[in-house]
C-alpha cells in the first residue's frame, strides 16, 4: 500500500479523500492556491503545498506544479477528486512518467471514454445499447441533414468532446438542424478545440440513470447499483438518489450487467460510472462513461456501506476487490442535496463571502460533506458547491422525510444560498412521487 499520496484538489472532495487515507494509515498531501491557505484541507492535511495563485489555471490546473509538489514530498500516489485534472489523459500520463501512481484508470482509458462519438462507436461494437444515431462522426450541416432524415427528428447534435451541455443542441427540423449543427460545431471548436460531431435521437424529458461500477486489475468489476440524477438546473446536478426508484429491479439489473458489459469490452480498471438515459417506456441507452470518481459517489456508500475512495485506492494499489457482486446489496434509500454558495434570485450566481455563522445538521442517518467552517471565506475563483448533505432511511419515503428535516437545521449565514430552492424541490409533489425527469426544474420550478 502507498505510504503517502497527494490529493491534487480541494474543497470538501479533498477532504473527503484525506479521511478515506487517515483510516487507512496513508499519509497526505495536501495542494493549495494562495486562496485556499485557511482553506480545511490545506489544515487537515498532513503536509501542505502552496502550488500557485489564486486562478485554477496556475494552480489547480498546473500539471508541472502538482507534479513538482508530489516528486519533493515523496508523494507515491495522486488522487485527483473531480473536475480540475480528474479526466485529463495527459495529466495521467504525466504522473506515470514521474513514477506517481494516478488513481484512476490509465490516461488511454480516459481519453477514448472522453471522446464521446469514440466511446458511442465503441458500445455499438460492444452490443451496449446506444441511442439510435450516427456511428461514425458528422462532418458538416449536409451530410447531417441527410444523417437526420435516416434517423428521424428530432435529433440532437452532440460534440464528440463535448460535456455540461456545450456544443449540444436539440433540431426539430432540417432548416433547424442546419443552422444549430454551425452554431454547435463552433461552440465545439471555441469549447473544446475539436470540431467532431455527432448524431442521436432526441430523447423527450429522459431520466439520467447512471451505474457506479469498480474494477480491479485482476480482471473482477462489479456494479454498484443505480443513481437517479435527473434533477438538475443547466446541467448542473442538484439532487441525487439511490437506488433509481423509476425503474423496476428487473431493469435495474439488467443495467447494471450492462454497465459491467461496457467496462469489461473497454478493459476499465478502477472506479467508474456508465451513464444511461432511460425512456418512458424503462428503456435505457448508454450515453457516456465518467473515468473521475464524482459528485454524488456518497449515495452509492449509503447504500451499499462501501467506502468508494477507499477502494480506489485499493485497486490502484494492485489489491483484489474484497467481494464479488453476491457480497453487493443495496438497502435502503440515500438522497443527496447540493447545497451551492448562489443566489436563486439573481439566476443561481455564484454569492461568495465570508460564513459569519454556520449549524450543520447530525443525527441517525445524516451525512456531512463538507469543507466549510464558521468564519470561512468562500473565494470566489472555484466551484460554488458548499456542503454535500446527505441521508439514508429504510426506503424513500423516510429518506425524504430526513432530508427534510436535516435541510431545515442548517443555518448558513454570511452568503446567499440555494437551501430555500432545494426545500421547493423537495416539497413538490412531482419529485415527492418520483415522477421528476430532466426536464423537472425548468417545467416546474423556475
Ligand atoms: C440527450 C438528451 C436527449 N436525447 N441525448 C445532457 C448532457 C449530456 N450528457 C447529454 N444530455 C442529454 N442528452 C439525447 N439523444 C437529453 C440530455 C439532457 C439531459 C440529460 C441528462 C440530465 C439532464 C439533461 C438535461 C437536458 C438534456
Amino acid at each position: 500500500m502507498f505510504q503517502k499520496l497527494l490529493i491534487a484538489n480541494r474543497g470538501e472532495i479533498a477532504v473527503r479523500i484525506i479521511r478515506a487515507c487517515r483510516e487507512m494509515g496513508i499519509r497526505t498531501v495536501a495542494v493549495y492556491s494562495e486562496a485556499d491557505r485557511e482553506a480545511l484541507h490545506t489544515q487537515l492535511a498532513d503536509e501542505a503545498v502552496c502550488i500557485g495563485p489564486a486562478l485554477a489555471k496556475e494552480s489547480y490546473l498546473d500539471m508541472e506544479r502538482i507534479l513538482s509538489a508530489a516528486v519533493a514530498t515523496h508523494a507515491e500516489a495522486i488522487h485527483p477528486g473531480f473536475g480540475f485534472l480528474s479526466e485529463n489523459s495527459r495529466f495521467a500520463q504525466a504522473c506515470g512518467r514521474c513514477g506517481i501512481t494516478f488513481i484512476g484508470p490509465d490516461a488511454r482509458m480516459i481519453q477514448s471514454m472522453g471522446n464521446k462519438a469514440q466511446a458511442r462507436k465503441t458500445m455499438v461494437e460492444a452490443g451496449i445499447p446506444v441511442i439510435p444515431g450516427t456511428r461514425e462522426p458528422v462532418q458538416d450541416a449536409e451530410e447531417a441533414a441527410a444523417r437526420a432524415e435516416a434517423i428521424g427528428y428530432p435529433v440532437m447534435v452532440k460534440a464528440a468532446l463535448g460535456g455540461g451541455g456545450k456544443g449540444m443542441r436539440t433540431a426539430w427540423t432540417q432548416e433547424e438542424l442546419t443552422e444549430k449543427f454551425q452554431t454547435a460545431q463552433l461552440e465545439a471548436k471555441a469549447a473544446f478545440g475539436g470540431g467532431t460531431m455527432y448524431l442521436e435521437k432526441y430523447v423527450q424529458s429522459p431520466r439520467h440513470v447512471e451505474v457506479q461500477i469498480l474494477a480491479d486489475r485482476h480482471g473482477h468489476t462489479l456494479y454498484l447499483g443505480t443513481r437517479d440524477c435527473s434533477v438538475q438546473r443547466g446541467h448542473q446536478k442538484v439532487v441525487e438518489e439511490a437506488p433509481c426508484q423509476a425503474i423496476s429491479q428487473e431493469t435495474a439489473r439488467k443495467m447494471g450487467e450492462t454497465a459491467v458489459r461496457a467496462a469489461r469490452a473497454v478493459g476499465y480498471v478502477n472506479a467508474g460510472t456508465v451513464e444511461f438515459l432511460v425512456d418512458k417506456d424503462e428503456k435505457f441507452y448508454f450515453m457516456e462513461m465518467n473515468t473521475r470518481i464524482q459528485v454524488e459517489h456518497p449515495v452509492t456508500e449509503m447504500v451499499t456501506g462501501l467506502d468508494l475512495i477507499k477502494e480506489q485506492i485499493r485497486i490502484a494499489a494492485g489489491e483484489k476487490l474484497s467481494l464479488s457482486q453476491e457480497d453487493v446489496a443495496v438497502g435502503g434509500h440515500a438522497i443527496e442535496c447540493r447545497i451551492n454558495a448562489e443566489d436563486p434570485e439573481r439566476k443561481f450566481l455564484p454569492c461568495p463571502g465570508t460564513i459569519s455563522y454556520l449549524y450543520l445538521p447530525g443525527g441517525c442517518g445524516v451525512r456531512v460533506d463538507s469543507a466549510v467552517y464558521p468564519g470561512y471565506t468562500v473565494p470566489p475563483y472555484y466551484d460554488s458547491m458548499l456542503v454535500k448533505l446527505i441521508v439514508h432511511g429504510k426506503d424513500r419515503q423516510e429518506a425524504l422525510a430526513k432530508m427534510h428535516s436535516a435541510l431545515g437545521e442548517v443555518v448558513l449565514e454570511g452568503v446567499k444560498t440555494n437551501v430555500d430552492f432545494l426545500y421547493r424541490i423537495l416539497e413538490h409533489p412531482v419529485f415527492r412521487e418520483g415522477q421528476a425527469g430532466t426536464d423537472f426544474i425548468e417545467k416546474y420550478l423556475q
